[in-house]
């Protein structure tokens, strides 16, 4: 087949490569221009090993072409960005790539949206921008297949996980099912239009309930007096229970958005998941009162190394990651912070690839991202650039043995038992 594909980001563009992969001619159409000529010259700058390596054999194998404008085709398929806007869906994306590609299309063709939307926005952008054309839906075929895949895993997911495919009739579910099963290996599950949106942002709401539980536990074990890891690893011994773990919220630009779309539906009959977002919203500031405790202002300014930045470990990405906002709530409070991230570069706040300059001096460290190279550091070289050695470690990620052996006192959040014994000074 012929296929267009708008937007080249970390959907898009492994999806562009693995359609050339299969034997389509793939248009990939993205309004970056300066991504469209890097490119062209044959480079993917993707941090994640697997999609640079699959783009740019798909650019060489001259079946995928970069282009600055989409083109005709049999299939479009549009992988764009929705964020939000103060909670709510921003969809001015997924609504100009509609625009884009409105005018090209022919009687027959095949329209998929990707981008994860509230529910009913693929039929309603469809006929707000092919009505006016002239064109009619019964003419055309139009899906919705979210993309489900997780950044750090996104060309092996691509590959093997199901995919939902809804279609506004049957028989569209039934066009798009054939372009997925060119190359996913995953069952291909054929519903409506408004199920596809649903289940992928139920999903996302899933996860971010049960991380908010994860939270809450790491929050009450102060109260408990217990160790919410430990308490966590039981219950999931249980053949019915499966906790996610604490943190220092919920970053990503996907997890912390999607369930807005749901509450949006009916604010009144969306508590919990709206509980759920406030729950991991304010780890960042349990994070700080602990980082508080542990280091008082007290009149000296103290330096704060965050270690790590991205929102997850072993990605790049710095989108609405927790990192943020631990830096922003320090920094009002007096403290000096910059955060240690060889992966990050585009952050929003104080980032540097430089262990050194991040910890030298530093009177607290604070593990936000359990980056493979954080996990990795070794404590003697750290505890000797460092004023204090002290760690603040949110994702229960270092080796404790060798920090402590490196003569660093160490905090876990969530481990309420030996932080609440150190912090008040008696057992
Ligand atoms: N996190 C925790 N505790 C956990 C798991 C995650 O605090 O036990 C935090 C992470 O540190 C991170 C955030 O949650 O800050 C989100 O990370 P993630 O790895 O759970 O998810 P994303 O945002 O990278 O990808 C999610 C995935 N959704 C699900 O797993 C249900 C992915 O499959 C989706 O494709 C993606 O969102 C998306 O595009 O919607």
């Amino acid at each position: 087949m012929k296929i267009t594909v708008v937007g080249l980001g970390y959907i898009g563009l492994p999806t562009a490569a693995m359609l050339a992969e299969s034997g389509h001619e793939v248009v990939g159409y993205d309004v970056d221009k300066r991504l469209i000529a890097t490119l062209a010259s044959g480079r993917a700058d993707f941090a994640e090993h697997g999609v640079r390596e699959i783009a740019q054999r798909a650019l060489a194998s001259g079946r995928l072409h970069p282009s600055p404008m989409p083109y005709p085709a049999e299939a479009f398929v549009i992988c764009v960005p929705t964020p939000t806007i103060d909670h709510r869906p921003d969809l001015r994306a997924v609504e100009s790539a509609f625009a884009s590609v409105g005018p090209l299309v022919q009687e027959g063709n095949l329209v998929i949206l990707e981008s994860t939307v509230p529910p009913g926005t693929t039929a309603a952008v469809a006929k707000k921008t092919f009505l006016p054309l002239g064109i009619d839906l019964d003419g055309i075929h139009l899906a919705h297949c979210p993309e489900r895949v997780l950044p750090g895993k996104i060309v092996e997911e691509l590959l093997w996980n199901d995919r939902i495919v809804g279609g506004r009739r049957t028989i569209d579910a039934e066009m798009a099912r054939t372009v997925y099963a060119t190359f996913a290996r995953g069952e291909i599950h054929v519903t409506d239009l408004v199920t596809a949106e649903t289940v992928k942002i139920v999903e996302n709401a899933y996860r971010d309930v049960n991380i908010a539980f994860a939270n809450e536990l790491a929050v009450l074990s102060e109260a408990l007096g217990i160790d919410a890891w430990e308490a966590i690893r039981l219950a999931n011994c249980h053949p019915r229970v499966d906790i996610l773990s604490p943190g220092p919220g919920v970053g990503g630009h996907c997890i912390p958005v999607d369930p807005q779309f749901l509450a949006d539906a009916n604010p009144f009959a969306s508590e919990l998941i709206q509980t759920a977002r406030r729950v991991n919203e304010r780890m960042p500031h349990l994070v700080v009162r602990l980082a508080r405790n542990l280091v008082p202002t007290g009149g000296t300014r103290r330096k704060v190394a965050l270690l790590g930045a991205a929102y997850k470990p072993d990605v790049d990405d710095a989108r609405e990651t927790p990192a943020l906002a631990i830096e922003r709530l320090l920094s009002d409070a007096g403290y000096d912070v910059v955060a240690y991230d060889p992966l990050v570069t585009n952050y929003g706040g104080n980032v540097v690839a430089d262990l050194e300059a991040a910890a030298r001096d530093a009177d607290l460290l604070i593990l936000v991202t359990d980056h493979a190279v954080i996990r990795d550091l070794d404590p003697e070289r750290v505890g000797r650039l460092v004023r204090s050695r002290l760690l603040l470690d949110t994702r229960n990620a270092m080796d404790l043995d060798r920090w402590n052996a490196a003569g660093f006192d160490v905090h876990v959040v969530g481990r309420g038992l030996a932080r609440g014994a150190s912090l008040a000074g008696a057992a």
